[in-house]
Order: C-alpha cells, then structure tokens, then sequence
C-alpha cells in the first residue's frame, strides 16, 4: 500500500449486548463510544457511537452499534455504512441470539470482510476458549467471515490488541474503496445543534464528497440546502471523501427539521420513491411469507413499512431468494444496489434482505409479464444490457435525467452506454443534447405512423398541399415525445419517403392534381384578386362566380393562400401577393420624398381607396412593422 494516500475504513461492531463491543472499541481508540447521559448511567449501549484510530496508515472510523435487541432499528442505522465487521463474541457467553441477528444483517447488507472477536478472553481458561472458537468457526462455515481471522481479546488487559489491530488493517486493506467521483450521498444517522454553527448532520459518507460551499439536496423533502463547513474523521476539511464518519454543517434549516434516515445528496440528480423492485431474500429462520405482508423496512439509516408483492409468486418460502415489488409507506430515496434488510411486522425479528433493483419501479401489473426478465438484466449489472432494457420498456422514451435517477450513473457513463446501444442499432438516439433514448420498435411505429396519418390527410384532402408540422405533431397525441416526433421525420425526409416543405409535410413527389375546370376556377380566383388592386372584391362574390360548387371554390382559394399567392389581411379582406408589395413600396417612396409621418387622410388620398380599405390596411402595414400607429398618425418605420 503506498505511504501518501490514507485509506478510509469504516469498521462496525456487531454482537449481543453486554459482549464487550463499546470496551473494545474504548481499549481500540482511547474513546468510549456510549455518548448520552443514560447509556452512561445504564452502562449499556442505545445509539449509535462513534471513534476513530490511525493505525498502519489507515484511518478507521468505528461505528459501535447497541447490542439490545430492542435497539436493532439503531444498529441497522449503523450497519449501513461499513467497509469491515468486528463481530465481537464474549468468549465466556459464546453465541447468542443478536450474534446471531447482527450477523444475518451484516452479510445480507453484503457485508465483505470482518475480523472476529473473542472478547472478555481474560475470564476463561484456554479450553473454554478453545471450545468457542470451535463453536465460532462452526457458525461461520460457508459465510463471507468462513476465513476471518479469530483473535481472543481482553480490554481489561489488553491481551490480542495489537494482534486484533494487525488483523483490521489486513482487512482494510483488501476492502473495495468507496468511490469519491461518483455522486455525492451521505444518509444521515444524527443530526443535532452545535452552539455558534447550527444545523449539523452526521453518517458514513458512502459515495462521492462533500466540502464547504457546495449546494446539496435533502432527500426526501427536496430542500436544497448550502454546505458551511465539512467535518471528517473528527477533523475540519475542505472536502469529506468516502469511507469516514462525516459532518456537515448546514446552513438555511433548523436542525429539528433533519433527522435520522433523510440522505444528502447532489442536488437535481434523483428522485425519491414509493415503489421500489428488488431481490430479496428470506433467511431460512423466517417464516413462509405471503403476497401482501407488511413488514419494517430499512435501507441506508431510513426506516418504513413496506407491502411485499412478488413478481411472479404468490408467496416466498424460508431461504427463497425472489424478486419483489415493495410498496413503501413513506417515500425514501434509494438507488439500484442498495441493500436493505426486512424485519418481521410483529414480534419484530430480521427475516431477510436484499438488493434495490429498480429504485422507481410502476406498481406490479399481471400484465406485465416481462418485468422478471427485466429486472434479472438489470441485476447483471451491465450498463449497456441495463440501458437497453430500460429503453425498451419506455413508453415515451429515456431522458438523461431518468436515466441518471434511476442508475446513479455518471454523465460519461450514460453517454458511452448510449453510444454503444446507437452504433449498434439497439437504441435510436432521437435527441442528443438534452439526451432521449427510444427503443428502435417504438421509433418505427412512430414512423409508420406518420407516413399513415399523412397519406390519409392527403387521402381526404386531394385539394390541400399536405399536412401542416402541427397537426401532424398533433396528431400522435402525447405519448409521442416532440423529439422523437421530429427524429422519425427527419429521417423520413432524408430518405425521401416524405417531403417538408415549410411549414407543411407531404408524400415525396406529391402535386395537388386538379382538374382542368379547377385548375381554370384557381385561376380565375387569382385573377380577381390581381386585377382588382387595393380596391378588392368580396371573397363571397369572387367565388360566387366560379363554375365549381362552394367547397371545391373554397379549397382553391385556401391553396393560393397556402402558395401565399393570396393574402387574407382580415376575414373579409383578400389581397393578392403583388398589390400588398406594390403598397409598400409606394410608403417607402412616401417616406423618401414626403418624410416618415402619414396620416390616415393622406394615406387615402397616396393609394385612392376608401377608408373601408384603408383602415384594415394600415393595420396590417403595422402588423408587417412597415408602420407604426402613433395617435392619429402612422410613423413609417
Ligand atoms: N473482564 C472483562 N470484562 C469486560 C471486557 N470487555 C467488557 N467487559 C465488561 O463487560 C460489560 C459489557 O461491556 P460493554 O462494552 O458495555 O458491552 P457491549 O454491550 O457489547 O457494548 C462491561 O461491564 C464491561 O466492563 C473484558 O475484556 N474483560
Ligand atoms: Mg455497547
């Protein structure tokens, strides 16, 4: 291990009370851990306590967790961080039932090293403890501790100290570092009032950092909230990295408004959850568990009732290992590979455990019979696999956003994934800045669905151009994202099977046909409007005229007004495209010789029409910013 870099380990306790776990953790540090007044006076341990050691260039945090099987909820609080277990066994009790308890915690918690204990070694002899090291090594057969080392200790004397000091830094050093460059978490076991600071909140950093300045989010209220000052190890730092018993200062808040169970973490990144899909396992001491039971919930420091359903069973028996939808009965923040542990709803015993596959799962549907598969790719835990999976069972799509509060993954770790799923066609990318991903199935429906709905409307309006952007847009209705909308269309366009011109879309290729007395009524329409000046005819009368009926003369009319051949300035008013230019240009002349004010009067007198034309046409010169109306005059712009 090299010299600069200090590892960061937090070891917990764990074991029945009154074995000697806070004397050991006192006769380790210097520090006894039993911190409130009534666990001084009652000589027994109710909450979490904390010390800290250097010891072969390691820094340890310890959490000592209370042995009373009343306070399991506490320790479990205190489980939720640790890198290395000291399983503490009195060697003059041997095996008791929270050995047993914290034990099944610890390694459903996945729980990867420890060291054992074999405390009070100074009140029995060498057989006695010889005979509970059997024992010990008995129990721990097949378990992740089956090759930890077992070190008899006395805190009274001091014997196998240093032989036990030895024993954790060699498991320190083979524990896995939490990552300081993933996003930031710290799930919080205190919080409390420091006179002259404030608001502090206190737990075992587990992911990413923490240091003054930063903006943070509480979870699950959501309040974003300022960092003033960052304590780790018992020391002040700039910046708290993972693997350290960390406190943080807040500012903005009351600390009676923080508690046990809420979680800092970086701010805007997830979301919190009431329905969370997992594997959970039943330890063999449980009882057969039904669809629906209720049961305490804790992950991280949180604690809550959750209702057990399971995809694809109707109950779970002793030793199953099955995937399951837990309905939280207050919203929690989690994310996939969290561990939590369930305890029975009455008497309150610990029947098992699991992982958090998907923090933001839907309530289980009969229907859905892909969600087993769907969760056994997540588990595997191959980002592309998991990316492609939660695209395929977006029905709207995946936004960057959803992605990272349902993974916790970093930013370039979406982007590789999804650029691998793209390049191999597993995924179509139909935004890339904000990124959306759509399963390649969806995107060709919504393909086939625009060319549908554009040869329909072309079908049912043989008269009409195309379709306009909008109402094609509209016409999906809204489980059709705008991006992928506007992908599927691009692509449409780029391989010619559909054209956009402007503002409209249309079968590639496609002219309105029209027939020879259409094609003379358009023009006699047009004609109309061309010759008559700024002194227009009524629409009415114009096409009252025509030798085709009325609706076929209105679809004439709305083509020149799509060929924009045809103006209509208001809804009785029709200009043609060349009077409105040749009006203009006559202003800018005006404004040339005459100066930029113009008056209604002389308005009229300049174009020779009357005030029922004037009017509409001055505020339509206004509309186009050629004019603006100042009192009872015109500027010329
Ligand atoms: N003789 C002896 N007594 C011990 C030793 N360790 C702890 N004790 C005593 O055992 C009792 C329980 O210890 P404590 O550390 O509070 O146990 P915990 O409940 O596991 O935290 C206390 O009275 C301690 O003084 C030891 O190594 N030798
Ligand atoms: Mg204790």
């Amino acid at each position: 291990m090299s010299t600069e870099t200090t590892k960061s380990v937090i070891v917990g306790t764990a074991g029945h009370i009154d074995h000697g776990k806070s004397a050991l953790v006192e006769a380790l540090t210097g520090t006894h851990p039993d911190r409130l007044a009534e666990e001084k006076r009652r000589g027994i341990t109710i909450d979490l306590g904390f010390a800290f050691l250097e010891e072969n260039g390691v820094r340890f945090g310890f959490v000592d967790v209370p042995g009373h099987e009343r306070f399991v909820s506490n320790m479990l609080a205190g489980a939720a961080g640790i890198d290395v277990l000291l399983l503490v066994i009195a060697a003059d009790e041997s095996i008791k039932p929270q050995t047993r308890e914290h034990f099944d915690i610890c390694r459903l918690l996945g729980v990867q090293r420890g060291v054992v204990a074999l405390t009070k070694s100074d009140l029995v002899d060498n057989d006695t403890l010889e005979l509970v090291r059997l024992e010990v090594e008995e129990y721990l057969r097949g378990s992740f501790l089956e090759h930890a080392p077992l070190v008899p200790v006395s805190a009274k004397t001091g014997a196998g100290l240093s032989e036990l000091k030895s024993a954790l830094s060699n498991a320190a050093v083979n524990a896995a570092a939490k990552d300081a460059a993933r996003h930031f978490r710290l799930p919080i076991d205190r919080a409390f009032a420091m006179k002259g600071f404030g608001s502090v909140v206190a737990g075992t950093l587990i992911s990413g950092s923490v240091g003054a300045g930063d903006e943070v989010e509480l979870f699950p209220g959501g309040e974003r909230l300022r960092v003033r000052g960052v304590q780790s190890g018992g020391k002040t730092v700039e910046r708290a990295t993972p693997g350290q018993r960390t406190a943080v200062n807040l500012a903005g808040i009351e600390h009676t408004a923080l508690k046990r169970g809420m979680v800092l973490a970086a701010p805007g990144k997830f979301r919190k959850t009431r329905r969370i899909d997992v594997r959970l396992e039943l330890l063999n001491s449980a009882r057969k568990m039904k669809q629906g039971t209720r049961v305490h919930f804790h992950a991280g420091t949180a604690e809550t009732i959750a209702e057990v359903f399971f995809h694809g069973a109707k109950e779970a028996l002793p030793g199953a290992s099955v995937f399951a939808n837990l309905k939280l009965q207050d919203e929690l923040f989690v994310l996939a590979g969290d561990r939590f542990i369930v305890r029975q709803f009455s008497p309150v015993v610990t029947i098992g455990g699991g992982v958090v596959v998907d923090p933001l799962a839907r309530r289980p549907m009969l229907r859905d019979t892909g969600r087993v598969k769907f969760l056994e790719t997540l588990q595997r835990e191959n980002d592309e696999e998991t990316l492609a999976a939660m695209t395929e069972r977006a029905i709207l799509g995946l936004t960057f956003e959803e992605i990272v509060a349902r993974t916790g993954w970093m930013e370039n770790e979406i982007h590789v994934a999804a650029r691998g799923l793209s390049a191999a066609d597993r995924v179509k990318t139909v935004s890339a800045e904000p990124l959306v991903l759509v399963s390649g199935k969806l995107f060709e429906e919504v393909r086939k669905k625009i060319v549908e709905k554009v040869e329909k409307f072309q079908k049912e309006n043989l008269l009409l151009p195309g379709i306009s952007r909008e109402d094609l847009r509209a016409s999906l209705g809204k489980r059709v994202r705008t991006e992928t909308f506007r992908a599927a269309l691009d692509e449409l366009v780029a391989q010619k099977k559909l054209e956009a011109p402007g503002e409209l879309v249309k079968k590639a290729g496609s002219e309105i046909a029209l027939l020879p007395e259409e094609a003379k009524a358009k023009e006699q329409i047009e004609a109309a409007f061309a010759s008559a000046g700024l002194a227009v005819p009524s629409v009415t009368e114009v096409l009252a005229r025509l030798a085709v009926e009325a609706k076929r003369a209105e679809k004439l009319l709305q083509i020149l007004l799509r060929e924009k051949n045809l103006v209509r300035v208001t809804q009785e008013l029709i200009y043609h495209r060349q009077a409105l230019a040749q009006l203009k240009e006559k202003v800018a002349t005006y404004k040339k010789t005459k100066g930029n004010r113009i008056s209604v009067l002389v308005f009229k007198e300049l174009t020779g029409i009357t005030r029922k034309y004037a009017i509409p046409l001055l505020e339509y010169l206004d509309r186009e910013r050629v004019t603006r109306r100042a009192g009872d005059e015109r500027v010329i712009l």
